[in-house]
């Protein structure tokens, strides 16, 4: 009787851990929750329009049909990098996991560290047969997409958006399989041990748009403001006709419902690209004080339209000042990357505003990243008023990774997709070719005269690559040592990432003894180019372990951040000739893994003024009461005190 009873008891204890292992599997695909700890918003920033895709706060079309490709992928980790000879792409192997898309496998604890080849596979259904735009955000680093068993193309570069047009999905079923790989080196862009983590995955939206088989391709908007206050604006499209045979169909363009152009356009087969001109009468300006936004609609007859917004503003440099519509500017910024501990760079748009919030309650202007970032951040530096530093990837290169034609393409691509992506909005103050190529400006002779010689004649060669893309915004190249020397030669204002207090090299406490050299290097590049302005790109820089608090000063101590980012900021906003700065950094943030030790602390860049959640250090206190004394909002014209 008894070994009858055990034996019921065995089967119940067994069918329950059966029962629970099994819910635990269907568990993991819960969809990731916001956390509830989100800050109110301060400003008045309308709530966002139905956009379904996700990735933007307005919807972007009145007419395409879109279908978001969000929710849980199969995945596979390829370490070997066997998949596509395997077939991966025709027939998907047992998944390892399901990962949520848009997302990074690194947010996830069994990939968190994993470098290399990534495989996705989803399956949607279509209903309208017809043609379609198959869009991605960006996908980290690099991938190749597969539809149905064939395969659709290639993407370089982990910031920008890519898309493919299929003219024909038929009804049913289909199959779509990404390989993505985050694999670094020397050739690639961002490199190998660069100064954040290199996130792997589909980490910005996916979605499908319906389109006819003549279609608006893209279309950018490059605003003037003339003498008098009326706007030039200058729109750029391109119309794409697939159907084999000449069409003649109507283009419109509305602003704010206002119809401002009405042509007829005769739309050969392929690629075809129209541009217009139309005034603006006074209309409202775009600034940090006043972020006023028109939305634009550009139709091609009933068949296609894109929505985008656009704003009116001027940048300009006039000596060694920056002047925004007419008045001196200098920035008070932040550096930050698109990273969070639960979401790497798939940082949910509650969480962005977040972002914003937070550096709109500390009192800056600006924001500086070392790449482009999400759609949706733009957004809202747009509609919160900040200025970006948009920036290509291109970070830390020696001189010889320059030298190489794969490194040049890149960079140039990728410069190409930042402005494509990002010239519509207002918010963008400048655009960065890179970040401190080189010896740095730090450390002098460590690129001989021959390397220093290539250097020149690449930079004569990407720069007037990247003005014959734009020419309508401020161009520059971060910290690097050449650049300060002949500035003119290719920037229009020079970027200064600056180490202060002896945070690099330094003992363990706080070293006043080199201020003085540091400051003697900024107005020995001041006096070499009187006439040009110039930004620290990066002040304050220095790591604290949050919580961390020291009566000594010590390093990593709270106290010992706090006072290095009071300090640099009074030097760099108060100083009469410079033009403001960025702070090292807004948040803690990963590293790449090869940069684990040395001045990091578990694998992490720690020299946030908030940590990686966003807890506010005593830095980010010290960084508004210093924006607040030395730049006053009623006094832009802050006289130096030095
Ligand atoms: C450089 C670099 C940053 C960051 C910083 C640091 O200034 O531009 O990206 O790596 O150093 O924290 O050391």
């Amino acid at each position: 009787m008894q070994s009858i009873m055990r034996f019921f008891v065995f089967i119940l204890i067994a069918g329950t851990l059966i029962a629970m292992s099994y819910t635990a599997g269907k568990c993991a695909d819960i969809a990731p929750q916001v956390p509830a700890y989100l800050l109110t918003p301060v400003g008045s920033i309308p709530p966002a329009a139905a956009d379904p895709t996700g990735s933007r706060r307005f919807a972007t079309t009145t007419i395409r049909q879109q279908l978001p490709l969000t929710g849980f992928w199969d995945f596979v980790a390829d370490p070997e990098r066997q998949g596509e000879q395997q077939g991966y792409q025709q027939k998907f192997p047992d998944p390892q996991a399901r990962q949520w898309v848009p997302g990074s496998w690194n947010s996830v604890a069994r990939f968190w560290n994993y470098q290399g080849d990534g495989w996705y596979r989803t399956i949607f259904n279509i209903e309208d047969e017809g043609g379609y735009r198959l869009h991605f955000g960006a996908v980290g680093l690099r991938a190749t997409v597969w539809l149905d068993g064939k395969l659709l193309g290639s993407h370089d570069g982990g910031y920008t958006p890519f898309r493919f047009f299929l003219s024909q999905i038929k009804e049913g079923k289909h199959e779509l399989v990404v390989r993505a790989c985050n694999t670094t080196s020397s050739t690639t862009v961002p490199k190998k041990n660069g100064g954040w983590f290199p996130f792997g995955g589909i980490y910005r939206p996916v979605y499908l748009e319906r389109v006819d088989q003549v279609h608006l391709d893209d279309f950018f908007i490059r605003t003037r403001l003339l003498q008098g206050g009326d706007a030039l604006l200058q729109v750029s499209a391109q119309l794409r006709n697939a159907t084999g045979s000449v069409v003649t169909e109507q283009l419109e363009f509305f602003v704010d419902g206002r119809r401002m152009h009405n042509s007829s356009q005769r739309i050969t087969p392929g690629i075809n690209s129209v541009t217009f001109e139309l005034r603006l009468k006074q209309p409202e300006l775009w600034s940090p004080d006043t972020p006023n936004l028109y939305m634009a609609r550009l139709a091609l007859g009933q068949r296609d339209d894109q929505c985008d917004r656009f704003g009116i503003k001027q940048i300009r440099t006039e000596g060694n000042r920056i002047l925004l519509n007419g008045e001196r500017f200098k920035l008070k910024g932040v550096n930050r990357h698109s990273d969070h501990p639960d979401w790497g760079p798939a940082i949910p748009p509650a969480l962005v505003r977040q972002d914003l919030e937070i550096i709109k309650r500390l009192g800056a202007n600006a924001v500086r990243h070392h790449y482009s970032p999400s759609e949706m951040f733009l957004d809202f530096c747009d509609e919160y008023g900040l200025l970006l530093m948009d920036e290509v990837p291109a970070w830390q290169l020696d001189a010889r990774q320059l030298a190489n034609p794969t490194v040049q393409q890149s960079i140039k691509d990728q410069f190409a997709a930042m402005v494509a992506k990002d010239i519509n909005h207002p918010c963008i103050f400048s655009w960065s070719l890179g970040n401190e190529w080189g010896a740095g400006l730090n450390k002098d002779g460590e690129t001989t005269e021959t390397e220093m010689a290539g250097m020149e004649q690449v930079l004569d060669d990407l720069v007037a690559f990247a003005r014959g893309v734009d020419s309508t915004h401020l161009l520059t190249v971060v910290n690097t040592r050449l650049v300060t020397e002949q500035a003119e030669r290719w920037v229009d204002f020079i970027c200064v990432n600056w180490a202060f207090f002896r945070w690099y090299g330094g003992g363990t406490e706080l070293q006043m003894e080199g201020t003085a050299q540091e400051v003697a290097y900024l107005e020995e590049i001041h006096n070499r180019f009187p006439d040009m302005p110039i930004v620290l790109t990066e002040f304050g820089g220095s790591g604290s372990q949050a919580g961390w608090s020291n009566w000594g000063n010590a390093k990593w101590s709270e106290q010992f951040q706090a006072r290095n980012v009071y300090e640099s900021a009074r030097v760099g906003l108060a100083t009469e000739w410079l033009s403001g700065g960025c702070v090292w950094q807004l948040f803690d943030q990963r590293e790449s893994l090869h940069r684990m030790l040395g001045p990091r602390l578990r694998g992490w860049n720690v020299k946030g003024i908030l940590d990686c959640y966003r807890n506010p250090k005593m830095s980010y206190y010290n960084l508004q009461r210093a924006f607040n004394e030395f730049f006053p909002a009623s006094q832009p014209e802050a006289t130096g005190n030095r």
